[in-house]
C-alpha cells in the first residue's frame, strides 16, 4: 500500500501552488478516526484547499464548455430528459446545462396544486423503466409515488454522464445569432449571467454577460417561473417570431400529443421543448400529467441529433 501521503505532498503534489512549509499539526490520513464516542476525527484540511478544490474545477468546466455541442436551457423535466436520451446516445457530443434557479428541477418537484404523486401517461412509463424509477401501474397511467423521487433520479442519471455539465444559478439572459452564409439569422449559442446579475440588471448598471457557443441550442424554459417561456419570448423581441402564440387551455388528450409531435427547430439552430413550445405555438396545456414532457424531451434529442449531423 503506497505510504500514506502527509497534506503537504498532497497539496503540492496537485499543483495548487508553491510547497507548504511543513506543518507539526498537519498528519496523516491514518489518524482520522470514525467511531461516535468523542473520538470521531476527520483527515485535517486547509481552506485553501476547499476553495481551490471548487474554483480550478468550477472554472476549467467554464474556460471548457464556452464552446459546447449543444446548450440545454432549463433543468425541467424536457430539458433533462433531453440531455439524458442526447448523452446516452451520442456520449462523444459536450452537453451543457444551463439552468437558472440554485435547485434544478423546475415543476416537476411536485404533481399538481403541491402535491406529490406524479402522473404519467404511457407510453411514456417506458422511460421511468429506462431511468429505474418505480410507479404504480394503473391501466392507461403510472403514477410516481413523489414527482422528487422522478426528478432526482433523473438529475443524479443525467449528471453522472461525463460529457454533461450543467450550470445552475445561471441564467441565459439572450441568444447568439449570427447571419449564415446564406444570410440567414440563426442561432449559435447563448448569452449567459450568473442568475441573481440578470434579475438585478435594473439595480445596477453594466453587468457584462458570457457567452457559450455551439450548433444547437434545445430552450425548455417552461410556462411559467421568473423567465419562462424565455427564449420564445426572446424571438419575439429579436424579430425572428411575429408574435407569442400564447399557452392555451387545459386539455389533456389534445395538448400532450401536440407538444411531442410539434418539439422541433423553431428557428435555425434552436430547438424547442416541453411547455415553452406551448407559449410559442399557442398550444394546451396538460396540467399535472407529465408525460408530454418526457415525450418531447426525447424527441429534442432527436431534432437536435439531426441538426447536428445536417
Ligand atoms: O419544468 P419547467 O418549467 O419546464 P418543462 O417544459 O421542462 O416542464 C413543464 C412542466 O413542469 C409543466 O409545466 C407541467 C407539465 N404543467 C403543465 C401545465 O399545464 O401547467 O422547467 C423549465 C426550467 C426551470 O427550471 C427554469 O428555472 C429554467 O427552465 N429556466 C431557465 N434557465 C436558464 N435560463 C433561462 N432564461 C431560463 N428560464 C427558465
Amino acid at each position: 500500500m503506497a505510504p500514506a501521503q502527509t497534506l503537504d505532498n498532497k497539496f503540492a503534489e496537485n499543483g495548487f501552488g508553491k510547497q507548504l512549509k511543513p506543518s507539526s499539526k498537519l498528519t496523516t490520513y491514518d489518524d482520522v478516526a470514525e467511531n461516535y464516542d468523542g473520538q470521531y476525527r476527520f483527515a485535517p484540511i486547509q481552506e485553501a484547499q476547499v476553495s481551490r478544490a471548487m474554483i480550478k474545477r468550477y472554472f476549467e468546466t467554464m474556460y471548457e464548455r464556452a464552446v459546447s455541442d449543444v446548450v440545454i436551457v432549463g433543468a425541467g423535466s424536457a430539458g433533462l430528459t433531453c440531455a439524458y436520451h442526447l448523452a446516452s446516445t451520442r456520449p462523444d457530443l459536450k452537453i451543457t446545462i444551463i439552468e437558472a434557479n440554485v435547485a434544478p428541477g423546475g415543476g416537476a418537484w411536485l404533481g399538481g396544486q403541491l402535491m406529490t404523486p406524479m402522473v404519467i401517461r404511457k407510453p411514456a412509463n417506458r422511460f421511468l423503466q429506462t431511468i429505474g424509477v418505480p410507479y404504480e401501474d394503473e391501466g392507461a397511467y403510472v403514477v410516481v409515488k413523489h414527482a422528487a423521487l422522478f426528478t432526482s433520479t433523473l438529475l443524479s442519471r443525467v449528471l453522472a454522464m461525463p460529457n454533461v455539465v450543467m450550470m445552475n444559478a445561471t441564467a441565459v439572459e439572450d441568444l447568439i445569432i449570427h447571419e449564415d452564409h446564406a444570410g440567414q439569422q440563426r442561432v449559435a449559442g447563448v448569452v449567459t449571467n450568473w442568475t441573481l446579475v440578470a434579475l438585478n440588471h435594473d439595480t445596477q448598471s453594466c453587468m457584462d454577460p458570457n457567452t457559450i457557443t455551439c450548433p444547437v441550442v434545445v430552450s425548455a424554459t417552461g410556462h411559467d417561473g421568473p423567465m419562462g417561456a424565455f427564449s420564445a419570448k426572446r424571438l419575439v423581441s429579436a424579430g425572428l417570431l411575429k408574435e407569442l402564440g400564447n399557452m392555451r387551455g387545459l386539455d389533456m388528450n389534445r395538448s400532450e400529443p401536440a407538444i411531442v409531435n410539434n418539439t422541433r427547430e423553431v428557428t435555425p439552430g434552436l430547438i424547442m421543448a416541453g411547455m415553452e413550445l406551448s407559449e410559442h405555438d399557442g398550444k394546451n396545456r396538460m396540467g399535472p400529467t407529465f408525460g408530454g414532457m418526457i415525450g418531447s424531451g426525447i424527441k429534442a434529442a432527436h431534432e437536435a441529433l439531426r441538426v447536428l449531423d445536417s
